[in-house]
């Protein structure tokens, strides 16, 4: 059996996020946030569901990182919730909300495991909503503020801070599909605005925690698919660069190199947002790190999209797995732009889970799906990408958004019922990935 070797000091963990795991939604003083309201609206989630409860990490996140021990995770990416912290995003601070992130960092660190901080994984507290969102530039200086407050409090004992996850999403399902909050449907003009502010208020953010500590590690989670050609016909690679760099690129191109790519300013034609002066210098700060989800890819060719793959094998979301334009992704973006280094923050698969009458979870699928990405990664790798540490998307099964609890993406299963936590195959495989450094 082949043996693939990782850097000893590589960084192995897990991610959540807090709105999918903490529960408690209007315990302790935690304000309302956007997917409060969005779940609490009849027909928005599958099945009704909501993250009342998710999987009560506010209570039971002891036994927990008792779970983080048992897999030997080197780090934990969680995020925090605004609201939790701030009620209504500004203002009065919510001690006892700031209190249990306090807590949960010392009771990680207590386990010897690297907290790794999200500030913004799509939670926004309503009230700031209510006056505009992220169209109100007022709230973006709000953020920076939540930023700094949370840098000051916990920048003694983090080192890795990431302003927002996935801002891409927030604007694509928040703003065009509509089925994420806030629920806005084929608004395309509004959600490039919201895609252009969620980056001006990255920079106010990065700005703002490196005025508290300028040793803070500082970056942001971007989700990228691959955009594979359909075939080696020029015809096909053109649309699949031109389809990249006109769509994909919104975020690398302002991060990496302060404008927008030309191809995306002629796709949205008078759709383009409205950029302030000094706009893109913010944006464009050094980075410390850069944060990539990776969870498939597209296929292109010059008549379009390309879908179902024959052939391929699809998981329970309907992606198609190929490993090898992972390792594709990680090499045109470190060919295209001079990047900090890499962390995989997250990546992971939905299969149908089942608890065998031994009390098992025989999740073969997901451990072929992380042994296929782990080893495109440590083949990017090779090829010069720079990736320091990888997250398993998710340590628990979790509320999965508009997909409410039907979809499990864990390597630890959760009874919703009784909140039992039973570590699936693919968790015990994982910690052998850690243990040894290898995978076969
Ligand atoms: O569950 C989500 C996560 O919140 C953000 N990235 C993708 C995951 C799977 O859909």
């Amino acid at each position: 059996m082949n043996k693939i070797l990782f850097p000893v000091n590589f960084t192995w963990g897990a991610a959540t996020a807090a709105y999918q795991i903490e529960g408690a939604w209007n315990e302790d003083g935690r304000g309302e946030s956007i997917w409060d309201r969005f779940c609490h609206t009849h027909g928005k989630i599958t099945n009704g569901d909501t993250g009342d409860q998710a999987c009560d990490h506010y209570h039971r996140y002891p036994e927990d990182i008792a779970l983080m021990r048992q897999l030997g995770l080197k780090a934990y990416r969680f995020s925090t919730s605004w609201s939790r912290v701030l009620p209504t995003g500004q203002g009065p601070i919510n001690a006892a909300g700031l209190a249990f992130y306090d807590r949960l960092v010392d009771a990680i660190m207590a386990a010897n495991i690297e907290p790794f901080i999200t500030l913004h994984h799509w939670d926004m507290p309503q009230a700031l909503y209510d006056n505009g969102g992220w169209t109100n530039r007022d709230n973006l200086h709000y953020f920076a503020d939540y930023a700094a407050l949370m840098a000051k409090t916990l920048g003694d004992r983090i080192r890795h801070w990431t302003t927002f996850n996935e801002p891409g999403v927030i604007a694509s399902e928040g703003y065009i599909s509509g089925e994420h909050a806030p629920g806005i449907k084929n608004n395309d003009k509004l959600a490039r605005q919201v895609t252009h502010n969620l980056m001006v208020a990255h920079g106010l953010a990065t700005r703002a925690i490196r005025e508290i500590d300028t040793t803070l590690q500082v970056g942001i989670v971007l989700s990228q698919w691959g955009i594979d050609p359909a075939s080696d016909d020029p015809a096909d690679i053109t649309a699949a660069d031109d389809a990249w760099y006109s769509g994909d690129s919104a975020f690398l191109h302002p991060i990496f190199r302060g404008h927008y790519h030309p191809l995306l300013v002629q796709a949205a034609g008078d759709e383009m947002p409205q950029i302030m002066p000094g706009d893109m210098a913010l944006i464009a700060q050094k980075l410390d790190f850069l944060g990539i989800n990776f969870y498939s890819r597209t296929v292109i060719s010059a008549q379009g999209k390309i879908a179902p793959i024959p052939g391929s094998e699809y998981t329970e979301m309907g992606w198609e797995v190929c490993a090898p334009s992972f390792r594709r992704l990680l090499n045109r973006f470190n060919n295209t732009y001079h990047l900090p280094p890499i962390y995989i923050t997250e990546n992971g698969a939905a299969f149908p889970d089942v608890v065998s009458p031994d009390g098992s979870i025989h999740d073969e699928r997901r451990i072929d799906y992380l042994r296929q990405h782990f080893t495109q990664v440590r083949l990017a790798m090779q090829d010069g990408v720079d990736v320091r540490g990888y997250f398993v998307w998710s340590l628990l099964d979790n509320f999965e958004w508009g997909h409410g609890y039907s979809k499990r993406f864990g390597i630890t299963y959760v009874d919703y019922a009784t909140q039992k936590r039973i570590i699936k195959d693919s968790g015990k495989w994982y910690a052998n990935v850690i243990a040894s450094s290898q995978v076969d």
